[in-house]
C-alpha cells in the first residue's frame, strides 16, 4: 500500500463540475474508498498559450496500484472526461498528474515521479501544502521550503460545488 499525490486541473467545461467528478472516481481506485482532497484553487494558466483560467487541487490517497497502473487508471479517467491530447500545455477539461508515489523515484519512458514541474509551480505546491504541510519530498526538501509570499498570492480559494 502507497500514499500518493495526485494534482488535479481543469479550465473546460465546468471545470468545478469537472474535478468533482474526478474525485468520485479518485475515491473507486483509492484504498476504503477514502481520499483527502485540498480546497479548489482559481489560477491563472501557466505557459504562452491564451487560455481560460485554472480550477486546481490536489489530492492524497493510499493504493494498491502499481505506478504504471495507476498511471492507466489516471489515464482512464482523464479520457472519460472528454480529455483530448492536443497541444502541449493548452485548455484541458481535466488534468491528473501524479506527482508523489511514497517516497520512490521513477524514471519511465511514460512517468516521472516525482512530477518534474511540481518545485516552481504555485498551482501544485499550495494546495498540496493545505493538505500535507510538513511534507518532505523524495529528494529531502521540506515542501514548506518551496512556498513563497508571492505564490501565496497567485492562488484563490473558490467554493467546490457549483
Ligand atoms: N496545466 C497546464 C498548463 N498550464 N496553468 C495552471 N494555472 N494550472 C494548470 O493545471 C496548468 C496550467 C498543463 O498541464
Ligand atoms: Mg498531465
Ligand atoms: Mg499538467
Amino acid at each position: 500500500m502507497t500514499l500518493v499525490y495526485v494534482a488535479l486541473g481543469a479550465n473546460l467545461a465546468d471545470p468545478v463540475q469537472q474535478l468533482n467528478q474526478a474525485v468520485v472516481a479518485l475515491k473507486k481506485i483509492a484504498i476504503t474508498g477514502e481520499i483527502t482532497v485540498s480546497s479548489y484553487y482559481s489560477s491563472t494558466p501557466m505557459g504562452d498559450v491564451v487560455q481560460p483560467d485554472y480550477v486546481n487541487a490536489v489530492a492524497c490517497f493510499n493504493t494498491q496500484l502499481d505506478p504504471i497502473e495507476l498511471l492507466n487508471s489516471l489515464q482512464e479517467i482523464e479520457q472519460r472526461q472528454g480529455r483530448v491530447r492536443n497541444e502541449r500545455w493548452g485548455p484541458r477539461t481535466l488534468d491528473l498528474d501524479l506527482l508523489l508515489y511514497g517516497l520512490d523515484t521513477i524514471d519511465l519512458p511514460r512517468l516521472r515521479v516525482p512530477h518534474y514541474g511540481m518545485k516552481e509551480r504555485s498551482f501544485v505546491l499550495i494546495p498540496l501544502a493545505e493538505i500535507a504541510e510538513d511534507l518532505i519530498l523524495p529528494c529531502h526538501q521540506a515542501l514548506k521550503s518551496l512556498l513563497t509570499p508571492e505564490m501565496r498570492r497567485s492562488l484563490h480559494k473558490i467554493p467546490n460545488r457549483n
